[in-house]
């Protein structure tokens, strides 16, 4: 099963992904993370989205572009995964359906996770990453906006998506994910 995680910055998708792939027992592909990870590990590609992230933009569709193809490219990949903050532009939806198609492994479900920015405001900022500063914050809220609430219409014009209430605590947002899955 592959599924896309899609919603704000702070609304806890990387929170619900871990529980949700334990679930499904599907691997979990957080761009978010393998960012991180490359810049504390001072790759090249850690290098080059290191000043993106700081400033709250996007990262180049072609540098995540590529970690998404060689991780779909991993045989543990291959029946499924749950993308976590991927794609976040409709580029980056676009340029996933074309790598599916070429495995024959179509999309089965988009869940979009909602809250209110001024919960999104207080979680990050109660989060302290580096990327977490009142100006990053805003901007990245802006960026969502901008660029990735598209993606939803994107998907809701396939009949993939599915819109799940993300105020509460993380069990009650995950029931709510769970009652999704079963529809
Ligand atoms: P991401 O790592 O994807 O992170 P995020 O959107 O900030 O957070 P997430 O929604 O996962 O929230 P979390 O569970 O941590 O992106 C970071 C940056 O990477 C982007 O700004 C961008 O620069 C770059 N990037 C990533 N993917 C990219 C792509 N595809 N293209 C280009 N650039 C890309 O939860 C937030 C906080 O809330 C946590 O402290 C958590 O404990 C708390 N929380 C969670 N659920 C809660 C609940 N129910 N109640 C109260 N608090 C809760």
């Amino acid at each position: 099963m592959f599924i896309v995680f899609i919603g704000p910055p702070g609304a806890g998708k990387g929170t619900q992904a871990q529980r949700l792939v334990e679930l499904l027992d599907i691997p979990h592909l957080s761009t978010g993370d393998m960012l991180r990870q490359a810049i504390s590990q001072e790759t090249d590609l850690g290098k080059q989205a290191s000043q993106y992230m700081q400033a709250g933009k996007l990262v180049p569709d072609e540098l995540v572009l590529q970690i998404i193809d060689q991780c779909l490219g991993d045989p543990q990949m291959a029946t499924g995964c749950l993308f976590d903050g991927f794609p976040r532009n409709v580029e980056q939806a676009k340029a996933l359906d074309d790598l599916l198609a070429k495995r024959n492994t179509p999309l089965n479900l988009v869940l979009e996770l909602r809250v209110a920015d001024e919960e999104l405001v207080r979680r990050m900022s109660a989060r302290k990453r580096e990327d977490d500063t009142a100006e990053t914050i805003a901007h990245r809220l802006e960026v969502y906006k901008n660029q990735t609430a598209p993606v939803l219409q994107y998907y809701a014009d396939r009949g993939l998506l599915k819109s799940v209430d993300g105020i509460g605590t993380p069990d009650e947002v995950f029931e709510r994910i769970r009652q999704c899955l079963d529809h």
